[in-house]
């Protein structure tokens, strides 16, 4: 699956335009459009031989993340095999996100085995978005095998050792 991601910081509430032009075999290649995580649209219609195509979608006013995603099914092949997007264009007054940067402190470090560390993230998040993938998310990798996905987790190291702790932050920005 191809993939392109744009966080949108919109001030005023308007459509967000783009064109495609699909060149590959009708329902089995197809060319999704989601806002937030959701879907819009009909990726079915975005499929086969086709003419370039004028496409709006209404965003409201806030962060939201788009994302434009092909999925290819690689046992049929006609054409160049492809979507092609072209003029994409944004509301106007609108920001492109950047992306977050991670960051955390782990509270007490050293710590002894079986005991607790807080771990708080302090990462910077530009413009926090409130619906579906737009809203911030954390990954925590602790190293020793086990993770979470809460904002400030607290993890126990059951067994002694040096452990690198990593957490991913996704938002809009990326
Ligand atoms: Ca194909």
């Amino acid at each position: 699956m191809s993939w392109l991601e744009i966080g949108l910081d919109v001030t005023q509430a308007a459509d967000l335009s783009f064109f495609w032009r699909a060149d590959s075999e009708q329902g089995f290649d197809v060319l999704r459009v989601l806002v937030d995580g959701v879907e819009v649209g009909n990726s079915l219609q975005r499929s086969g031989m086709t003419p370039w195509t004028l496409e709006r979608v209404p965003l409201g006013a806030g962060v939201h993340l788009v994302r434009f995603e092909y999925e290819k099914d690689n046992s049929v092949s006609i054409g160049g095999d492809l979507v092609r997007l072209d003029d994409i264009a944004f509301p106007p007054g609108t920001a492109i996100v950047p992306p977050p940067v991670a960051s955390f402190t782990a509270s007490p470090n050293p710590v002894s085995a079986g005991s607790s560390v807080t771990f708080t993230d302090t990462s910077t998040v530009t413009a926090a978005g409130t619906t579906g993938t737009a809203v911030p998310s954390y990954s925590w990798d602790f190293g020793d095998g086990t993770g979470s996905a809460q904002q400030h987790p607290v993890h126990v190291y059951a067994a002694p050792g040096t452990y690198t702790a990593t957490l991913t932050v996704r938002d809009a920005g990326g």
